[in-house]
């Protein structure tokens, strides 16, 4: 008899919303366990099974924590502000309010269905003007705290989409920048833009990753996006005139090598200097330039730039060098300007060959090439015989003396361009007179929601649909005549404080975050406990997100550094095929179509035991249906003779549940789901199970297929309290056997881990415990299995490349 899912999965969920069980309560007497979902865009696709990975796995967490006596937070909400959502509305003149709302009933539906216990009374969505007022507020704050301001910047303008794009939104074709959605062309013009000074958290944010337990990988993806450089500015007077300029170096100590200057094309001081002989080449050689995007510049195959015409003097040693524009120099890091040692420097070299200037060595040291390594200095003046660091601190210490330069740091990092020429977004809450000076809006002149309009249009001015709502633009405002910014949020903004909005959450609006209530609220839960999501944010809302916190944290909002304490990164569900899944590869599979062909109980059950959470797993249908056959083989299992005491069961009993506890702690989901599987089997050997055995199996087994184990523990066990809320089982240490062996593990011949196992475990388990390892699967990164050999008792050996 196999048990009908249909029924069962609907009864429950109905019990546990309209009783309302996984309401979470602002108490004080439990522990708190804060456990986060990246929150979805809710696009017009639905959920897909990749979301159901990990979402099933705060679940399981949560569901544990509950049982254990944790009060678990684990909230959910939409990141409803967007482009697609914009685009559907140019594109059919419909409401992209309305579409967005839809959307989310059917994520929500879906959620629902998957069996994910969410208290919904904290749902929010950023588009909610309850919500985005705060998202609002805080801008005002950076705004008053000099963290935001407009400049006339450089933009990724695309044309089609009608907006600026962030870097990461772009793509590379053929050297030319197109957008990531819709593959149109893009190119760089000045526009009036928002910033947010992120630049001045750079340090903070670097610093303060070691108090978090995320991914290597993932610190290091940050701590590359930030780049710091420490070096120094060196400022070079031009020849025969008054002008001079600063560089940015992270070798001061090769300035002896210094044979030629470059400025960027863009830096504005080439006009000032460019001689009239050269104006004609100089000027061509800029709008070339205007094309190209940075990532290009820097990785272009052949070196280009042009004689300026006009002079720098070394200031140590009073050389005149000729300066040169190159598009190798970029506008926007350091100071847009470079002193060139092609003798130490590799672009400087190919350029000093390509154009026959000077190469000067400073530095010993045997290459082809440009030398790039330390050595001891020659022809260097004061530094003579130093090496690389001992020279640099003396000529820095030399160049503050004669006040012709100073030791910095620069950072990769650039400031947040936070305007989006879009309708569907986070107004800005400020105006401007006719001067363009800013007025922030008060408090209670919060939320500035959105016009409602017919019809969103392009503007035609490369302004915002905003653009032709008049009479919500052009206001009077304290006497004066002033207008909107047309221009709206970027859809991070809203996500960067929206695990701070849960908890602050409540029915019909929101604790307001500027008073002692939030505060105590937010000490109360901060910082969240886990984090799961996949690597795509690692830069983006991963950066932006902590650099509100730290601002909050500077308000005196927040009590944390971080937000998020650990991070998981959830790996990606590729289609039957092995290939990520996607429409026109038509290897989509849709967990609507899973759960109706074998109940959600399965599908999370399945998920689960596809491998580790982090790994890249491949879909298989014919895996489904084996997770079928357990749980009905488990339901089964439930019509055996319930007795007393079933002895020859204790000790597999006891093991079950150390192992359970201790992997969904480390959230090894799938080892937990196999060694479920051994106690199922070990119970149809006897065919029978003490009321002990029969309960705490359940509760095991609970926070992975919720459904069925309450079904279960209602109309066969006979109990009238739901699981949710029962007691953790507790193993009892006398019944484990300390009957264990040495296993080793190899990953392409090196041993990689020593495991301590239980004697006779089986091949499966054996492999799944050494993917499992971490050293294993630190070395097994970015590497396809090939094949895997287990010899129990004595070996598991991966081939992988
Ligand atoms: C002289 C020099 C000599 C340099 C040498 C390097 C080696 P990172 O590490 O990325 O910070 N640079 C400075 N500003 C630049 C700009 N706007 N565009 C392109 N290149 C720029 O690199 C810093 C180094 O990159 C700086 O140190 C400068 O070249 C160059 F043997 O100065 B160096």
């Amino acid at each position: 008899m196999n048990y009908d899912y249909k029924k069962i999965e609907k009864k429950w969920q109905n019990y546990w919303h309209e009783n309302q069980l996984f309401k979470t309560e602002n108490e004080n007497l439990k522990p708190k366990k804060y456990i986060l979902d990246m929150f979805p865009y809710p696009s017009a696709y639905g959920l897909h099974v990749g979301h159901i990975s990990g979402y099933t796995a705060t679940d399981i967490l949560s569901r544990y924590y509950r049982m254990k006596g944790f009060n678990v937070l684990h909230p959910f909400g939409w990141d409803a502000f967007g482009l697609p959502a914009e685009q559907f509305a140019l594109k059919t003149g419909k409401d992209p309010e309305e579409f967005t709302k839809q959307n989310i009933e059917t994520f929500k539906r879906q959620l629902i269905e998957s069996g994910k216990g969410i208290d919904w009374s904290r749902e929010l969505s950023t588009a909610d003007p309850n919500y985005f007022k705060w998202t609002q507020w805080i801008f005002k704050k950076l705004y008053e705290h000099n963290l935001a301001e407009i400049k006339d910047i450089e933009v990724n303008w695309c044309e089609e989409l009608g907006t600026v794009l962030a870097n990461d939104e772009i793509l590379i074709v053929d050297g030319m920048m197109v957008s990531e959605r819709g593959n149109y062309p893009v190119y760089k013009k000045a526009m009036r833009q928002w910033v947010l000074k992120i630049t001045e958290y750079a340090d903070r944010l670097l610093d303060d990753l070691k108090l978090v337990d995320w991914p290597e990988n993932l610190k290091e993806m940050q701590r590359n996006w930030i780049g710091k450089s420490t070096g120094a500015i060196i400022n070079f007077d031009c020849l025969g005139s008054e002008i001079s300029f600063d560089v940015f170096t992270t070798r001061p100590d090769t300035i002896y090598g210094a044979t030629y200057c470059v400025l960027a094309p863009e830096n504005p001081l080439v006009l000032d200097i460019v001689t009239s002989d050269e104006e004609e080449s100089v000027r061509n050689y800029i709008i070339t330039t205007k094309q190209k995007s940075d990532l290009e510049r820097q990785t272009n195959k052949e070196k280009t730039g042009v004689f300026t015409g006009a002079y720098a003097i070394n200031p140590v040693n009073n050389k005149e060098i000729p300066i040169w524009i190159a598009d190798y120099v970029l506008p926007h890091y350091g100071t847009g300007a470079v002193m060139a040692v092609p003798a130490h420097d590799d672009r400087d070299n190919e350029f000093a060959i390509k154009y026959g200037l000077d190469i000067i060595e400073v530095i010993q040291g045997e290459t082809d090439g440009a030398f790039t390594g330390d050595g001891v200095h020659y022809n260097s003046g004061i530094i003579d015989g130093l090496n690389n660091s001992e020279a640099s601190e003396k000529i820095i210490s030399y160049l503050e003396k004669i006040k012709k330069g100073y030791a910095k740091n620069n950072y990769k990092l650039r400031d947040w361009v936070f305007s989006r020429q879009r309708y569907w977004g986070e107004p800005f809450p400020v105006v401007f007179d006719e001067n363009n000076n800013i007025y922030v809006l008060k408090d209670e002149e919060l939320p500035l929601e959105l016009p409602k309009m017919k019809n969103i249009k392009p503007s035609g001015t490369g302004e915002s649909p905003l653009a032709n709502a008049h009479t919500w633009l052009n206001i009077e405002y304290d006497g004066m005549k002033v207008r909107r910014d047309t221009n709206t949020m970027p859809q991070l903004a809203g996500s960067s404080w929206y695990y701070i909005g849960y908890i602050l959450k409540e029915h019909l609006g929101m604790i307001p975050l500027n008073t002692e209530e939030a505060k105590k609220e937010l000490k109360k839960w901060l910082p969240v406990d886990l984090y799961v999501g996949g690597t795509e944010h690692a830069v983006g809302h991963l950066l932006y997100s902590r650099f509100w916190h730290k601002f909050l944290y500077d308000l005196g909002i927040v009590d944390t550094k971080e937000p998020f304490l650990k991070l998981v990164n959830q790996g990606m569900i590729l289609g039957p095929d092995n290939t990520k899944m996607s429409k026109s590869r038509g290897n989509v599979i849709n967990p609507d179509d899973i759960i109706f062909e074998f109940g959600a109980d399965t599908l999370r059950v399945y998920e689960m035991f596809m491998g580790p959470i982090e790994a890249e797993k491949a879909w298989s249908t014919e895996g489904v249906a084996g997770i079928k056959r357990f749980l009905d083989r488990m339901f089964r299992m439930y019509s055996f003779e319930i007795v007393d005491n079933v002895d020859e069961l204790n000790m597999i009993h006891h093991q079950t549940i150390k192992k359970v506890t201790e992997d969904i702690e480390k959230m090894g989901y799938n080892t937990a789901v196999s060694a479920l599987m051994v106690f199922v089997n070990e119970v149809y050997k006897v065919k029978k199970m003490s009321k002990k055995q029969a309960r705490d199996f359940l509760k095991l087994l609970n926070p992975f297929a919720p459904h069925i184990t309450e079904e279960i523990n209602k109309e066969i066990l006979k109990q009238h309290e739901t699981l949710l809320y029962s007691e953790w089982p507790i193993y009892d240490e006398a019944y484990l056997v300390l009957d264990e062996v040495e296993v080793v593990v190899q990953v392409n011949g090196k041993l990689r881990a020593r495991l301590s196992v239980a004697n006779n475990t089986s091949k499966e388990e054996l492999e799944n415990i050494a993917l499992n390892n971490e050293n294993v699967s630190k070395h097994l990164e970015g590497l396809t299995i090939r094949k895997i050999v287990v010899i129990p008792n004595k070996l598991v050996n991966i081939v992988a490349n």
